[in-house]
């Protein structure tokens, strides 16, 4: 059978669908639909929940709300980790052309949401509430993180070109159709979904910016951590790098070098106790292949993390890999080594390709996408 195509939006269609991510928000989850309802009262709207999975049943008080109001929907997501990739999901599941994308603790402030809907029906691409224009203000930032935020601002602009002043916002509001083309080059990983799009987009994108003030968080507990910054300095390596370096290889390469440093320490104190060398570099390999594993699998790979059993076939699959690499390190570093009569220049040719190899092949074999 056929059906037809719908090809006119009907008056019943949403105007604006406002995107949530949530992990472990159920006590946002009221008041937030409280003053979505009262702040779009005259717009057909509806919401989109995007959990993963939340242990203190966000998306089951979800699925409650939605039987009682449709407007409301949620996404759960299993197995899966990660507010950029969980933003790139209820954005392509959205019914209406405009998307707006927000927090579920009540940070941003709500009561903006018509001021950027009318920016985008008078011609925006893009909407981004911010707090570093005049009028705008982010109070509950510690100094750390105040300052952090501001270079990281400020990194992005000089490198990237973005021209926004907040391109760090997570609260934001843009077409659809944008979302489509774009959502192929996007990057599922981090916690910079804006900057991403902003980066990633051809230029000559209208953005417009409404300044608010970032309040603090009601009720819950913040997700973002240290490994959000490593996430962030990997998305502005893939965009200054024309996506030719992809975002984990800069964890990866960090976390290689934090083995190297074990390495040099284990290989040392082995060595001042008298042992033979052949066997000191032996156990100092496996001490930093095997801390290199495990702190990939929960920094790196934190999105595909292995768990149980199933880290023992991963951590067997990493040293098959890892002695592969150094085999081609060795062979690469002496061809170089051969031709250029540099052993500095070879020894870096070598030691890349060593990290490449390892880079590439544990993404493919170690920690794939679906295990
Ligand atoms: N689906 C999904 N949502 C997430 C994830 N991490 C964070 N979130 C949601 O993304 C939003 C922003 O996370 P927050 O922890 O509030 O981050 P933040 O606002 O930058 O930090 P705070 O100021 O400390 O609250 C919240 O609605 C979270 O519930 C995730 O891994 N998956
Ligand atoms: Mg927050």
């Amino acid at each position: 059978m056929n059906f037809p195509v719908v090809a006119a939006v009907s008056d019943v269609a949403p105007q604006l669908t406002v995107v949530i991510p949530t992990f472990n928000e159920v006590d946002n989850i009221d008041p937030l639909l409280a003053r979505l309802r009262e702040t779009l009262g005259a717009l057909r709207w509806e919401a989109i929940f995007v959990d993963d999975n939340s242990p203190d049943g966000t998306a089951r008080a979800l699925r409650d709300r939605g039987r009682l109001d449709p407007r409301i929907r949620c996404i759960r997501r299993v197995g899966r980790r990660g507010l950029a990739g969980a933003c790139i999901e209820g954005m392509l599941a959205a019914q209406g052309p405009i998307v707006a994308v927000m927090d579920a603790d009540l940070q941003h402030d709500d009561s903006l949401l018509p001021r950027m809907y009318d920016a985008m029906t008078e011609g925006a691409d893009v909407v981004v509430a911010t707090r570093y224009a005049e009028g705008g203000a982010a109070a509950s930032f510690t100094a750390t993180r105040s300052m952090l935020s501001r270079t990281a601002t400020v990194a992005t602009q000089k490198l990237l070109g973005v021209t926004s002043s907040d391109p760090m916002s997570g609260f934001f509001m843009l077409r659809r159709e944008l979302i489509d083309d774009l959502s192929p080059r996007l990057s599922s990983q981090g916690f910079k979904i804006l900057l991403d799009i902003l980066a990633t987009a051809p230029a000559g994108l209208k953005i417009v910016e409404i300044p608010y003030a970032f309040a603090s968080r009601q009720n819950g507990e913040s997700k973002l951590d240290n490994r959000v910054l490593l996430d962030f300095l990997g998305l502005l390596v893939a965009k200054v790098t024309r996506d030719v370096v992809p975002i984990r290889f800069v964890s990866f390469a960090a976390v290689g070098t934090l083995g190297l440093a074990l390495h040099l320490a284990v290989l040392r104190t082995i060595l001042v106790n008298g042992a033979h060398f052949a066997t000191a570099q032996s156990v100092a390999t496996f001490a930093a292949m095997t801390s290199n594993f495990l702190i990939n699998n929960v920094l790196t790979y934190r999105d595909r993390r292995l768990r149980g059993w199933r880290l023992l076939p991963g951590l067997a699959k990493f040293y098959a890999i890892c002695g592969l690499g150094a085999a081609a390190n060795i062979g690469v570093g002496s061809w170089v080594f051969w031709e250029t009569s540099r052993w500095w220049v070879a020894g870096i040719a070598g030691s890349l390709i060593g990290v490449v190899w390892n880079y590439a092949v544990s993404t493919a074999l170690v920690w794939r996408d679906k295990p």
